[in-house]
């Protein structure tokens, strides 16, 4: 896949072949830790599907790029990536089935309820997040507290205080009228803290100090706003390969302020993730320049920004 076609970023260019090749690798890895039987049932044909179908590989992406600007030149980088893809992948699928969002197209394909039953899709949300486990506790060249640490991280960012609680706030309360605080907070929980958990991990990776994770944690937060906000402006747009329309009658923070507000919040929230980054990383780096690109392509009604991570 050509991770960044659409990005009029030719300066950045160095920067997206690395991004390209460990979107390269991701993929590789994930189809090797997910393998495929000589006479693959549907029940694996389904977790497969559901973690090889495409996807931006953003998540792991920057895991890789944030410890590797912290000087990480650990193995275990891309199978850690490959722990949070199956982990965001189960969330998919779960977001997806006719209880929650009821989505007919993710990634430009049928859904895996629509592909496979819903009793498959739940069976392979749940092997995808529990192998996501088993693959951190597997990478012997960690130390274990380090893993431990690590599972700890992904496992809060998904449970009760986490994406859990956060697709619970939106399917119980996502259609009522809720103060702009509220809908931020749950973008938190259900966006936020899977971007959150594999920076901490690249930071925990690393060995970096404590200050440097905590910068690390408000610079995914912020990010995490940033895609959320994107994710619901261009909710209406076809050829994103999901449903068209889905955010319909739900109070999204695009739907309660407008689409201009929404997209100057959305700036702010990129510019306040770049001041977090820079107090980790210094000026003009990979992982600021990845999320540019990353935001020019998901959304190209904006103008990919000149200006350098460091303005
Ligand atoms: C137990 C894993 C687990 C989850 C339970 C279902 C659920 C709770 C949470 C759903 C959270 C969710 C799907 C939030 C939306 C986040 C979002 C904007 C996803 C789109 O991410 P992209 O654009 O997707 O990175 P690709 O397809 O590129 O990987």
């Amino acid at each position: 896949m050509d991770l960044f076609s659409s990005s009029k970023q030719a300066a950045n260019a160095v920067l997206f072949d690395e991004a390209e090749a460990i979107h390269g690798r991701i993929e590789a890895r994930l189809a090797s830790l997910l393998p495929e039987t000589d006479n693959p049932d549907p029940l694996t044909q389904a977790v497969r599907d559901a973690a090889l179908s495409g996807g931006k590989r953003a998540r792991s992406i920057l895991l890789v790029l944030a410890a590797r600007g912290l000087g990480s030149r650990s193995s275990g980088l891309i199978d850690l990536g490959c722990a949070v893809e199956m982990m965001h992948s189960a969330s998919l699928v779960l977001d997806d089935m006719p209880c929650m969002d009821n989505a007919q197209l993710r990634r430009g394909r049928m859904t895996t309820h629509r592909r496979y039953g819903e009793d498959l899709a739940i069976l392979a949300a749940v092997a995808l997040l529990t192998r996501a486990f088993s693959v951190i506790s597997d990478l012997h060249d960690i130390p274990a507290e380090v893993r431990t640490r690590m599972v700890s991280e992904l496992s809060d960012a998904v449970g009760m205080e986490g994406l859990v609680r956060g697709q619970y706030q939106d399917l119980r309360e996502g259609r009522r009228s809720r103060s702009a605080g509220a809908v931020t907070a749950t973008n938190t929980l259900k966006t936020g803290r899977l971007f959150e958990a594999p920076v901490v991990m690249a930071g925990l990776a690393a060995g970096a100090p404590a200050p440097t994770i905590e910068s690390l944690r408000q610079f995914a937060l912020s990010l995490g706003q940033a895609f959320q906000l994107c994710d619901d402006l261009t909710d209406t747009r076809s050829g994103n390969g999901k449903d068209p329309g889905q955010d319909a009658g739900k109070a999204t923070l695009v739907a309660m302020i407008g689409a201009e507000r929404a997209r100057q919040r959305l700036e702010h929230c990129l510019g306040e993730a770049d001041a977090h980054l820079r107090a980790v990383y210094g000026p003009d780096q990979a992982v600021s320049r990845f999320i540019h690109g990353l935001f020019a392509r998901l959304d190209q009604d904006r103008p990919a920004p000149a200006r350098k991570a460091s303005h």
